[in-house]
């Protein structure tokens, strides 16, 4: 009775209802901009909305490296221009956090391992400077596989990211505290990298769609590299939409020389405005090509409820209008094809010293990648997780380089199986190809890989992926609305516009996205003075994956 008076008071007193702030679940850009703009809420009551949530459910998940100590005078600052009539920029005031491999001038960029704790660039990467530049509020920093080396999201500064749908699990990876904290509503969006699988792994994982865009149309200078040949980098969002916007603001940096890859954009994928061209394809007709290779039939605990996902939403694709064409080729064997070609361990070592002598470069951090991994018994900040030993590409990487006589023919197996899967989209006359991104369920916690995933084609080839939610598992007391699963739908080269239309049909028609149980409450936004301080629980690392140095 108490509680119904206070609810009816409420309703009548506007300035009870003024004092509910902004609600940050599931927020979208539109839905943010609608606030704004309808003067409902302030950018600083937005963002403090997000920083409340981290600050209440952020140890549940350990999905945080840093938050940014400005972004309240950031939120402040586009408050002023909005009273001013000023509000522009396709981001503006939008929370978005930064996997931390992300070069950014006000706070270090650490690739998630202790060796680069004090590691200060003195200058934003290209693709977070538009980002700023568009409005956007770098809310802080999300946690990464160690130097995005592998997919379970655990590393020596950040420890081990929780799937927010399942505690027993990974958040997928490498990309992983991106995703969760996008899953959790942390931020409106996250950035990614993507080497193998690691923009759709965290977006397969945590019901979140994402673009691996074509190789070249996102710059990726001042990121933490790994690969020239594989590296990408982009947005995972709670829309398609989102994911749109993000990329096109991330694309528009454009030409840059520091990464001469892209100069590859063609003049018809110059200045596209993705969100914009979103409404008008349909899916009747599409053929879709169905890799047989890319999924593991054998029944399981962990493979049948993907299997049975990817069947449900495949017949739900068919009966809304689309051909499936089912594609049997042996070279679509990601394990095979992973193993003859992954380029990292000829690439890492060139990329990396590059990175780390660079003079926009400050900070304390080592000067090569060797020095990185070299033991350093003087004190804890040589620390990192056992990576060279753990990962045999880590190791070769050490001593091998774009001069070994084997580096060639890899490349030239790049070229065939380029050249294959062009020929596959040409024979059968498809529009896109389609396959789940793990095969089984996304790990749990402690395993030592993050197993089953087919990123690879993408990665080598450089087309483009959309990563779209394609269903759950069923729902246990560990996931209480189940385990997420994800689809991958593999394009073209500069095929981006065509890719997020179909993705658009996808999400409007099968509407599969749900957030987490643990994102489901309200969480009212702090009147702070300050930015809280979010310290990574490292104490939840694995023993699978002890902290320590090389001996
Ligand atoms: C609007 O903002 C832009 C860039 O932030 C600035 O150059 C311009 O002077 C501002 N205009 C007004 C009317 O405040
Ligand atoms: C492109 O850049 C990469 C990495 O900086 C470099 O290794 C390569 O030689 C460049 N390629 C050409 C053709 O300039
Ligand atoms: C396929 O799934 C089965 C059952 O879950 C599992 O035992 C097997 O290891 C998987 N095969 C591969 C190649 O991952
Ligand atoms: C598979 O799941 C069932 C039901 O949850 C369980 O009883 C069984 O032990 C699981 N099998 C394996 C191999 O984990
Ligand atoms: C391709 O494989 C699928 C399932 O593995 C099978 O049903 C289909 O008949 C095969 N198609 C061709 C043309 O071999
Ligand atoms: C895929 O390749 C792996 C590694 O070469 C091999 O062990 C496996 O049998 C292949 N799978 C199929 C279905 O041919
Ligand atoms: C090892 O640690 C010392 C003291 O912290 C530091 O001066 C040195 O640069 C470190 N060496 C490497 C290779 O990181
Ligand atoms: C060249 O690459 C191969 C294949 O990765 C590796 O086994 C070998 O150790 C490398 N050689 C040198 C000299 O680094
Ligand atoms: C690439 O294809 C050519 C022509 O079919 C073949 O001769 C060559 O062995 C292939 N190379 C690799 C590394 O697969
Ligand atoms: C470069 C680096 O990691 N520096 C750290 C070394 O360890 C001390 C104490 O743990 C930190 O304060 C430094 O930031």
């Amino acid at each position: 009775m108490y509680s119904a008076v206070l609810v009816l008071a409420c309703l009548l007193s506007a300035a009870c209802c003024q004092s509910t702030g902004f609600d940050s679940r599931e927020a979208t850009i539109d839905s943010v901009h609608h606030s704004l703009f309808s003067g409902l809420h302030s950018c600083r009551n937005v963002v403090s909305s997000f920083v409340s949530r981290i600050e209440a459910t952020n140890s549940q998940i350990n999905a945080i490296i840093t938050l940014n100590p400005a972004a309240l005078s950031t939120a402040d600052d586009l408050d002023d221009l909005l009273s001013a009539g000023n509000a522009t920029g396709a981001l503006f005031c939008i929370p978005v956090l930064l996997k931390d491999n992300y070069d950014t001038f006000d706070m270090p960029t650490t690739g998630a391992s202790l060796a680069l704790a004090g590691s200060q660039p003195s200058v934003d990467g290209p693709a977070v400077a538009a980002l700023r530049r568009a409005g956007a509020v770098i809310l802080g920093k999300a946690n990464l596989h160690e130097l995005a080396l592998e997919g379970l999201s655990v590393s020596s500064l950040g420890g081990q990211t929780v799937n927010p749908y399942d505690s027993t699990r990974t958040p997928g990876g490498s990309s992983g505290g991106s995703g969760a904290a996008v899953a959790a509503s942390f931020a409106v969006w996250a950035t990614g990298t993507d080497t193998v699988n690691s923009l759709r792994s965290p977006a397969s994982a945590n019901s979140l769609f994402s673009i691996r865009p074509t190789r070249g149309l996102i710059s990726r200078a001042g990121v933490i590299p790994i690969s020239y040949t594989q590296d990408t980098i982009g947005p995972i969002a709670r829309t398609v939409k989102d994911v749109a916007i993000a990329l096109t603001v991330m694309a528009s940096v454009g030409f840059d020389p520091t990464d001469n890859a892209t100069a590859l954009v063609p003049a018809s994928s110059v200045g596209i405005d993705y969100a914009a061209s979103l409404t008008t394809s349909t899916l009747a007709g599409k053929r879709l090509g169905v890799l047989n290779g890319f999924y593991n039939r054998t029944a399981g605990n962990e493979t049948t409820p993907v299997n049975a996902a990817m069947d449900a939403l495949l017949s739900r694709l068919r009966t809304a209008g689309a051909i499936l064409v089912p594609i049997n080729e042996t070279i679509y064997n990601a394990t095979a094809i992973a193993a003859a070609l992954d380029t990292q361990r000829f690439e890492y070592r060139e990329l990396m010293d590059a990175y780390l002598s660079s003079p926009a470069l400050g900070g304390a951090h080592p000067a090569t990648l060797t020095d990185l991994y070299a033991t350093n018994s003087t004190g804890a900040n040589g620390s990192f997780l056992v990576i060279p030993a753990e990962y045999e590409y880590v190791t070769t990487a050490l001593s091998s380089s774009t001069a070994n006589t084997t580096y060639a023919s890899v490349q030239q197996g790049i070229r065939n199986l380029t050249l294959a899967l062009q020929a596959t989209f040409t024979r059968n006359q498809l529009d896109a190809i389609v396959y789940p991104e793990q095969k089984n369920l996304v790990v749990k916690l402690g395993a030592r890989s993050q197993s089953g995933r087919n990123g690879i084609l993408a990665a080598l080839t450089g087309f483009p992926v959309v990563t779209v939610p394609a269903g759950f598992s069923e729902a246990s007391e560990e996931a209480p609305v189940g385990v997420p699963i994800g689809m991958e739908i593999l394009g073209r080269p500069w095929g981006e516009r065509e890719l997020l239309s179909m993705a658009y049909q996808v999400e409007r028609l099968t509407r599969v996205r749900r957030a987490p149980a643990l994102a489901r409450e309200f969480v009212e936004a702090r009147a702070y003075e300050e930015v809280p301080i979010i310290t990574p629980n490292r104490g939840n690392t694995p023993a699978a994956y002890p902290v320590g140095t090389l001996g």
